[in-house]
C-alpha cells in the first residue's frame, strides 16, 4: 500500500524494515496496533522475499532477523559490569510497615515506587550506540549467561534506542499466560513433559541453544530497572525516560508518599492478580529517589532501598469424594483426587493429582477427607495435606490397584521409580492416546482421526494397532453406521489415511511415539538415517554420536526398536504401502551436508557468514557455533584460529573454501 512505482528493491527493502519495525512497535509494545496481521505477515513476506534476492542487503537488524538466527552449542559467560541485585522479601504487611519504618525514621517523608513483582527471568539488556548488543541473564548476580540470540527474538525489545551512551536496562523476561497454555498443549501433544508454571516455561525457552525454539514460545518483557541514573535523578523518572526510548514499562508502577497508600494497591492487585496476561508473584517496593537510594546502600547483593513483597500461596479447604487412576500413552498410571469444586488462585478445581503412591501414603490422604489444596506455581492444582482433625471415621485408606483401570492387565512399579506403569501395549487407555498421537498434525497429519474418533473406532472394533488404520477401507459398512459419520466424512477420512502413506520419514518416527523422541528428534533422525532401516538398525553409539539425541534418548530408541512387537508392526506399515523412506525437501537434490553438523570459522570469499550459514541450512545440515567431536565438518576462511585447531585436534573434517564448494 505504501509502494511507489519507481522504487527500487533495494528502496523497498528498507522502507519495509521501517515500516515493519514500526508496526511491530505499535503491536508489542504499544499494545496498539494500526494494521490486521494479515497486512503485517504480507509485508514481512515480501521483504523476506526481497532479502532472499538481496543477500549483500543482509542486516542483523531487520525485522526478519528477529524470528531466530546462528545455532549455538553453549551460552557465553558474562560478567555483568554492575551486579545484578536480588531483593529481600516479606511475606506481611507488618514486615513491610517494618521495612518502610526503618527508612522513614531516619530520613522522614519519603517517596515510595510500587510495582508487580513479574514472575520471570531477571535479565540485562545492553545498548551502545543506540543499537543492542547484549542480553545477559542474571545467573549467580555477578556472571551470567549470553542469551542475545534468544532475546532478539523477543519482538517487543527495541532493537535500536534513541540514545547514544552505553545503556543497561535490567528487567524480567516472561512467558505470558497465552503461550503458556499453547506451548502446554503443543507438548501434551506431542509427549513431551509439561511446563510446571510459566517461570519454568520463560527460563526453559531462554536456555534454547536454537534461536527458532526460543521464538516459538511467545516471551515477552517487562523492564524496571536502570542501574546508573539516565536522565533522571528518581526511579520513577527514569522508567518513563526507558519508556520513551522504546521500552514496555509496566502502566500499573505508581508513587505513593504512604506506606498504608502502598498496602491499599498491593490488596487491591491480589484481587486482580490472577485476571492479568501473565503471572506476578507480589509486589516490589522502592524508595524513589536515586540519591536516597545510594545513601541507604546494600546489605551483601540486597538494596536496602527495595523489598519484595510476596503473595501468600492462596490454599483452600475441600473434600476428596474419590480417588482415580489415569492411564498415559506411555503406560504411566497417575492417580488423582476427585474434590468437591472449589475456587482456588482465580479458577474452580474439581480434580488434583496426587503424584503418585508414596505422595498419597506419606500425607495419609483418604477418600472422603478434608484437604488443603493449592496450585504449584499458581498453576497446577495439589492437595497439599489432609487435615486428620475432620476426620468422622467414615475416611478410606487408598489401596493402589495392582492391575489397570482400563484394561485389567497387571500394573508394574519399577526399581527407583515412583510411579506405577501398565505395560501392556494393547491397553486401551494406551492405545488411545497412542493412535491419536499418530494420526496427529506433526505426525502422520490424517485429519479427521482425532482422539474421539479414535476412541469410537476402538470401542467398535476397528482400530486397535497402528496396522488398523490402514485397513480402515475394508470396514466401510461399520464405518458408516456410526454416528455423525456420512459417506463424506468417510471418503475425506480415507483420502487422508491414503496421503498419509507419502509422508516422509520424520512423520512416522514421531508418530510412532518412541519416548523422548518428538517432533524434532524425529527430524535429526530421519534427516540422518534417511531410511526406517538404517534407523532400525542403528547402535545406541550411533544414535548419541548425532547432536541433539542424548545417551538416554538413545537408549530408548535402541530399547524401541529392539522389541519385536514393534518391528513387526514396522514391517506391516511397510507391506501395507506406507512410506518409509527421508523426502528431502530442501532442495531436492542429496548433499553431502544434509543431517550433519556443520562449523563455519575464519572468513570465506565468496560467501559471507550468513549466506553460508544459510546455503547450508537449506542443505540440510545444522550450523553450529562451536567444535565438539559431533561436528561432522568446519568450513574455515583466511584468519581462521582455535576453532579449527580444536577440528584438527578432534580429527574432525575440515574444509577450505575451494573443498567447501566441491561438495556443494
Ligand atoms: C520484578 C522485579 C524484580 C532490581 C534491582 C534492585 C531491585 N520481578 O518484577 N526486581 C526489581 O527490582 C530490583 N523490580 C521488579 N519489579
Amino acid at each position: 500500500m505504501f509502494y511507489n512505482e519507481g522504487m527500487n528493491e533495494k528502496e523497498r527493502i528498507l522502507e519495509l524494515r521501517k515500516l515493519l519495525k514500526r508496526y511491530s512497535y505499535e503491536y508489542y509494545t504499544l499494545d496498539r496496533p494500526s494494521v490486521s496481521d494479515y497486512e503485517y505477515d504480507m509485508l514481512f513476506r515480501e521483504l523476506q522475499d526481497l532479502e532472499a534476492k538481496h543477500p549483500e542487503l543482509f542486516d542483523p537488524d531487520s525485522p526478519t532477523q528477529r524470528v531466530g538466527g546462528e545455532v549455538l552449542s553453549e551460552f557465553k559467560k558474562i560478567t555483568h559490569e554492575r551486579p545484578m541485585l536480588s531483593l529481600g522479601d516479606v511475606f506481611s504487611y507488618d514486615e513491610l510497615r517494618d521495612w518502610a519504618k526503618k527508612i522513614t525514621d531516619v530520613y522522614g517523608k519519603v517517596e515510595f515506587c510500587a510495582e508487580y513483582k513479574i514472575d520471570g527471568l531477571a535479565m540485562s539488556l545492553i545498548y551502545e550506540d543506540g543499537l543492542f548488543k547484549q542480553a545477559v541473564t542474571r545467573g549467580d548476580g555477578t556472571t551470567g549467561e549470553d542469551v542475545t540470540n534468544n532475546v532478539r527474538t523477543i519482538q517487543s525489545i527495541p532493537m535500536t534506542i534513541p540514545y547514544k551512551q552505553r545503556y543497561d536496562i535490567r528487567g524480567e523476561v516472561y512467558m505470558p499466560k497465552s503461550s503458556f497454555n499453547r506451548v502446554n498443549r503443543e507438548r501434551r501433544a506431542n509427549g513431551e513433559e509439561e511446563f510446571a508454571n510459566p517461570r519454568n516455561a520463560a527460563a526453559g525457552s531462554i536456555r534454547q541453544l536454537d534461536p527458532k525454539i526460543c521464538a516459538s514460545r511467545g516471551l515477552d518483557g517487562f523492564w524496571y530497572h536502570v542501574p546508573e541514573d539516565v536522565n533522571s535523578d528518581t526511579h520513577y523518572g527514569s522508567l518513563q525516560y526507558a519508556r520513551h526510548l522504546g521500552f514496555v514499562v509496566n502502566e500499573t508502577t505508581s508513587l505513593f508518599e504512604d506506606i498504608e497508600d502502598v498496602i491499599h494497591f498491593i490488596e487491591d492487585t491480589a484481587k486482580i492478580r490472577h485476571e492479568l496476561p501473565y503471572e506476578i508473584d507480589g509486589m516490589v517496593i522502592k524508595v524513589n529517589s536515586y540519591d536516597l537510594q545510594r545513601r541507604l546502600g546494600f546489605t551483601s547483593r540486597i538494596p536496602k532501598w527495595a523489598i519484595a513483597y510476596k503473595f501468600p500461596a492462596e490454599e483452600v479447604h475441600t473434600k476428596v469424594e474419590d480417588i482415580f487412576i489415569t492411564v498415559g500413552r506411555t503406560g504411566k498410571c497417575t492417580p488423582n483426587a476427585k474434590l468437591t469444586p472449589v475456587k482456588v488462585a482465580g479458577t474452580t478445581v474439581g480434580f488434583a493429582t496426587l503424584h503418585n503412591e508414596d505422595n498419597i501414603k506419606d500425607k495419609d490422604i483418604r477418600i472422603g477427607d478434608i484437604v488443603v489444596v493449592r496450585k504449584a506455581g499458581d498453576i497446577i492444582p495439589e492437595v497439599v495435606s489432609s487435615i486428620k482433625e475432620k476426620r468422622d471415621g467414615s475416611q478410606v485408606p487408598f489401596i493402589f490397584p495392582e492391575h489397570c483401570p482400563v484394561c485389567g492387565g497387571r500394573l508394574y512399579r519399577f526399581e527407583d521409580e515412583a510411579a506405577h506403569y501398565c505395560v501392556n501395549t494393547e491397553c486401551k487407555a494406551r492405545l488411545v492416546y497412542s493412535i491419536a498421537h499418530f494420526t496427529e498434525r506433526n505426525a502422520m497429519n490424517i485429519d479427521g482421526l482425532g482422539e474421539k474418533r479414535v476412541e469410537a473406532f476402538l470401542n467398535e472394533g476397528l482400530l486397535n494397532s497402528f496396522e488398523d488404520i490402514y485397513k480402515l477401507h475394508n470396514r466401510k459398512e461399520d464405518i458408516l453406521q456410526m454416528e455423525k459419520f456420512g459417506e463424506k466424512s468417510y471418503d475425506n477420512l480415507i483420502e487422508a489415511i491414503e496421503n498419509s502413506k507419502k509422508n516422509s520419514l520424520e512423520r512416522l518416527i514421531n508418530g510412532l511415539g518412541i519416548r523422548q523422541v518428538g517432533e524434532k528428534a524425529a527430524k535429526i533422525l530421519a534427516a540422518r538415517f534417511k531410511n526406517m532401516e538404517a534407523l532400525m538398525n542403528a547402535s545406541i553409539e550411533d544414535l548419541s554420536n548425532i547432536h541433539d539425541i542424548g545417551p538416554v534418548t538413545a537408549e530408548y530408541i535402541r530399547e524401541f526398536f529392539d522389541e519385536e512387537s514393534n518391528t513387526a508392526m514396522i514391517e506391516q506399515l511397510r507391506i501395507l504401502g506406507v512410506n518409509m523412506d527421508y523426502i528431502d525437501t530442501s532442495t531436492g537434490t542429496e548433499s553431502v551436508f544434509n543431517g550433519k553438523t556443520v562449523v563455519l570459522t575464519g572468513t570465506l570469499e565468496k560467501y559471507s557468514r550468513n549466506e553460508a550459514t544459510a546455503l547450508l541450512e537449506n542443505l540440510g545440515a545444522r550450523v553450529s557455533g562451536s567444535v565438539s567431536k559431533k561436528t561432522d565438518y568446519v568450513i574455515y576462511g583466511t584468519e581462521a584460529g582455535s576453532k579449527l585447531d580444536k577440528a584438527r585436534t578432534l580429527g574432525v573434517t575440515t574444509l577450505n573454501e575451494e573443498e567447501f564448494e566441491n561438495l556443494l
